[in-house]
């Protein structure tokens, strides 16, 4: 019988929203534009989708759950910053390529398990 486990179906590991930025693109600083965005981490890769809450009806097409972007967590840091930004319960999420990404929520507890659970998968991958 097929394995839902096997290694061409990672497992999602978490999915949730959360208020998202990016600030880097290959090492260069990018102009903030903090927006509220789907993410979902699943095997090795953070993966983002626009909110469908802050799309029209109009726009709100089956074919627009296609990922807005994804992150490749192999190599990557994550780390809280106090430094980057006025909103409470921020992290920044840099990968190997120099992308600079920072999340936040409003839910202390809720961005505590994103950033302990994706802090776990790049450890994983570190250790691999
Ligand atoms: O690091 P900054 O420049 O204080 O970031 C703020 C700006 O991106 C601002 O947009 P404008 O430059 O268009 O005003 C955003 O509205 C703010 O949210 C940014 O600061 P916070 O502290 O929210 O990350």
């Amino acid at each position: 019988s097929p394995d839902s486990n096997d290694s061409s179906t990672p497992e999602l590991e978490k999915a949730g929203l959360l208020n998202k930025t990016k600030i880097a693109e290959g090492g260069r600083k990018l102009r903030k534009n903090w927006n509220p965005s789907w993410v979902v981490l699943v095997g090795n890769s953070l993966v983002f989708f626009k909110d469908p809450k802050s799309q029209t009806p109009s726009s709100w097409k089956p074919g627009n759950s296609r990922p807005e972007s994804s992150v490749d967590l192999r190599g990557a840091v994550v780390q809280w910053t106090n430094d980057l930004s006025s909103k409470k319960n921020v992290f920044k999420l840099r990968t190997v390529t120099g992308n600079e990404f920072l999340l936040q929520s409003e839910t202390d507890s809720l961005i505590r398990e994103w950033f302990n659970t994706i802090h776990s998968v790049i450890d994983r991958l570190d250790r691999e």
